[in-house]
């Protein structure tokens, strides 16, 4: 059924200009020209890769960013003209995409396609690409799309600005004037996406509201994207979610119990990438703030990474949880978590803590989703830090035909904590568990003498 609300503009700003055909959402095996300054060109190869984008060759220019156009006018043209005239045998022959690895304003995206004359597309546009491809359901495609417009709004002004200067008129499609129009219907469409993610942020703070009114503590997932954030949270739930070797597989934010603690709630979402514009960050504040209001946050790095790339990813997460924490929500606990220990060395984990014990992290938890070593001692570790050291006490067998049986007091004890350890012996049963202090008081009020702390031993919980 037709939104009444939902009035998309039918333009897609992009590639520097408008593009008022349908918006395609793959660009899979796409032949593309890579464009660069001084940038290390690693990541952003990455995430064409994950578009399964082929980058048939890297053209470096050095030195400082042209202001109108970021590479030189004669470069440019140069590179239209083999684009243009690449005969069958040319390597460049079907290049339809030109990528340009930097964050460009608009006025450079819009002078850089008018030169090349082929699609441009700077990091921005491939992330927002990227996204439009991965967002599935209907809190991220809003959340892209808002992203988007926010991108498209800035080359539309641009391309107004030119139209009442005179400077151009009428770009792409033959001679067509009125980018105001477009401008206008952008606007009127970014205001109905906006109110309704102000819905969406309202029922995110009334879902939390509930889940802190039930007693439950909630444990955000949070780092660099492809990390392994998703593939920890499976292995702490014991419920699947997609996990892939790409860049943002996940755009929104799934909630799932930790896997024998009922009341410990963990939060996967989005990842952080380095250098990412703030606007198109905030597209996504919402599913991000989710994660970020809890009790302890893990932010994870990937141990498999070069030590200075860890550093790099810790200090991009670093500063994006600073910039992105409410100072009104309360500070959480950091525990920083190590993944893909399966992948790496005994002396590269030595070196990669080593290297963080500089950075002010004196504690991490090394742990591999893939071969579940770590993930106990993960559990036992947040279990502690949420609810204080585990307890060991003693419940004793029933005294009369009317007192409860121990099955029905473990049931209780299990509703409301995490059993670390459990055994039977002629006094009763012996437990030792995760017990949030002010259960522990309920629980000693109802089950009275049946139940008796014993002398806290170092445990294999602990
Ligand atoms: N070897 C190894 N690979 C892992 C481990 N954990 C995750 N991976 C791989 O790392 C890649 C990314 O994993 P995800 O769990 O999707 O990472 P993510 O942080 O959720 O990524 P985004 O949602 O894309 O930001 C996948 O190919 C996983 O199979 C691990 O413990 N060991
Ligand atoms: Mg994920």
């Amino acid at each position: 059924m037709k939104d009444p609300d939902w009035d998309p503009v039918p333009l897609i700003a992009g590639s520097g200009g408008v593009l008022t055909e349908e918006l395609r959402t793959s660009h899979a095996g796409r032949r593309a020209l890579m464009l660069t300054r001084n940038e290390n060109p690693t990541e952003f190869l990455a995430l064409a890769d994950t578009m399964d984008i082929q980058v048939v060759e890297i053209v470096a220019q050095r030195g400082r960013s042209d202001k109108r156009t970021h590479l030189g006018r004669g470069r440019l043209e140069a590179i239209r003209d083999e684009l243009r005239m690449a005969p069958e045998s040319h390597p460049w022959f079907g290049i339809d995409l030109v990528l340009v690895n930097a964050n460009l304003s608009a006025r450079q995206l819009v002078n850089m396609t008018d030169m090349l004359q082929c699609e441009t597309w700077d990091r921005v546009r491939l992330l927002l690409e990227l996204f439009t491809q991965h967002a599935s359901s209907v809190e991220a495609r809003n959340q892209v799309r808002i992203a988007r417009l926010n991108a498209d709004r800035n080359v539309l002004r641009e391309l107004v600005n030119r139209e009442t200067t005179g400077e151009r008129l009428g770009y792409g499609a033959g001679g067509r004037t009125g980018w105001n129009v477009a401008l206008n219907a952008l606007n009127r469409e970014l205001k109905t996406l906006r109110g309704r993610q102000r819905r969406y942020s309202r029922a995110i703070k009334e879902r939390q509201r509930q889940r802190r009114a039930s007693g439950a503590r909630t444990v955000g997932l949070a780092g660099y994207t492809n990390a392994g954030k998703s593939s920890l949270f499976a292995s702490l739930c014991g419920k699947p979610v997609i996990v892939e070797d790409r860049y943002f597989s996940t755009l929104e934010t799934t909630v799932g119990r930790m896997q024998f603690s009922p009341r410990v709630l963990l939060v996967d979402t989005i990842g952080f990438i380095d250098d990412i514009p703030s606007d198109l960050l905030d597209a996504f504040s919402a599913t991000l703030k989710e994660s970020l209001e809890c009790d302890l946050l893990l932010l994870l790095l990937d141990c498999s990474d070069p030590v200075e790339e860890v550093i790099r990813k810790f200090e991009t997460s670093r500063r994006e949880l600073f910039d992105r924490s409410d100072p009104d929500a309360g500070s959480y606990d950091l525990l920083v978590v190590l993944t893909k220990q399966d992948s790496c060395s005994e002396s590269h984990v030595v070196a990669v803590n080593h290297a963080l014990d500089s950075f002010g992290v004196s504690e991490t938890i090394l742990t591999s989703s893939t071969s579940s070593e770590g993930i106990e001692h993960l559990r036992s570790n947040i279990l502690t830090r949420l609810h204080g050291p585990p307890i060991s006490f003693l419940v004793s067998p029933p005294n009369s035909a009317s007192d409860r049986p121990i099955a029905a007091i473990e049931s209780e004890i299990r509703r409301n904590s995490m059993v670390g350890e459990r055994r039977m012996s002629d006094e009763g049963l012996h437990l030792v568990a995760w017990i949030d202090p002010a259960d522990w008081v309920r629980l000693n009020r109802s089950l009275g003498d049946r139940i008796h702390r014993e002398v806290d031993q170092p445990s294999q919980a602990e």
